[in-house]
């Protein structure tokens, strides 16, 4: 017997909010249309044209893809016309896109990077769509945005690889999902997934060694001295799906062209945090624990360090 993600946030939210109207169930649909859109326009990417720079730079300053525009889209057009949503936030807009819905109605902010990892699109290597939900408090919107990350009621993301995957948590574990292409849905595989307690790889772009706090680069050596390995693909949502599932440790460490570190908190460091936590695991930006932050911006940058509870301990005490 299968069980789709759509059944499963169904039968979730009977068993955890029997008061629930459906609404939340019928947003994250919105999400998983959008990731299957991706993915689709992905999977024929070398013959369809949607390889390359789209000709535009981001808020970020950096390039955006023709995928990186794509993805955005989908994800704008899949969830604005969600009416429980009340703002979304996206990696590749400068600014929130607020919806003028009642609070009754419009319960919902939804930040998300639409497709992470752009140096690895046009080269067949994994990339990925991360996203987290928030509450609108009656009486806010635009200022409601930058809540701490464990006001995360939601997190999750779409690992488009050799098989794409759904991970997501709503604060009661986290579940894996496999897109089975021959029925177009999304199926439980990976259930109430922990995160090794300790690992036996690290993840980072030792290319920036030169320019890490002496404490990051004293811990490298410490771990090649216990023997652990390296792996780093370059996508977030890949190396952190390794980590998941294998356990191990990943850093964005602060670095000379990115003195704040060069992930972004809201929607890259806090969905995975929470998944990580929800995990078993742990993330903290190198002192402080990841979701206690509360976001000055939200395209804010934030050092990273996320992974096994045992790992991330020893390097962040
Ligand atoms: P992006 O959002 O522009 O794709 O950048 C984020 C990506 C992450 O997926 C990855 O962890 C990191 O950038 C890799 O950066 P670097 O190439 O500096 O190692
Ligand atoms: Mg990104």
């Amino acid at each position: 017997m299968i069980v789709t993600v759509q059944q499963h946030i169904m039968f979730e939210q009977r068993r955890r909010h029997p008061e629930a109207r459906g609404r939340f169930s019928w947003l994250l649909s919105g999400l998983t249309l959008a990731a299957k859109m991706i993915e689709a326009k992905i999977r024929r990417a070398g013959i369809n044209d949607a390889l390359g720079s789209a000709g535009e730079t981001n808020v970020q300053g950096e390039t955006q893809q023709k995928l990186d525009v794509y993805a955005n889209q989908a994800l704008l057009h899949c969830l604005g016309v969600r009416d429980s949503v009340a703002a979304l936030v996206s990696e590749e807009n400068e600014e929130p896109l607020v919806f003028d819905r009642a609070a009754e109605t419009g319960e919902y902010i939804i930040v998300f990077d639409p497709l992470d990892g752009s140096s690895n699109i046009d080269v067949n290597v994994n990339v990925g769509t991360i996203f987290s939900i928030l509450r609108r408090p009656p009486g806010h919107v635009g200022d409601a945005i930058l809540q701490p990350g464990h006001h995360q009621i939601a997190a999750g993301y779409v690992l488009y690889g050799p098989s794409t995957m759904l991970v997501y948590t709503t604060g009661d574990g986290v579940f894996g999902f496999t897109l089975d292409p021959a029925i177009g849905a999304f199926v439980l595989s990976h259930e109430h997934v922990q995160m090794p307690e300790q690992g036996r790889i690290y993840s980072v772009n030792e290319a920036n060694a030169d320019s890490f706090p002496p404490a990051y680069s004293e811990y490298f050596a410490a771990l090649r001295k216990k023997g652990y390995t390296s792996r780093y693909i370059g996508s977030l949502v890949a190396d952190f799906h390794r980590t998941l599932l294998k356990g191990g440790i990943f850093f964005y460490p602060p670095t000379k062209s990115h003195p704040c570190g060069k992930l972004r908190l809201l929607y890259e460091a806090n969905p995975l945090a929470f998944i990580a936590e929800q995990a078993g695991g742990l993330a903290t930006n190198g002192r402080s624990r990841i979701l206690d932050l509360t976001p000055t911006d939200i395209h804010q940058r934030t050092p990273f360090v996320i992974g096994s509870h045992a790992d991330v301990t020893n390097f962040s005490n």
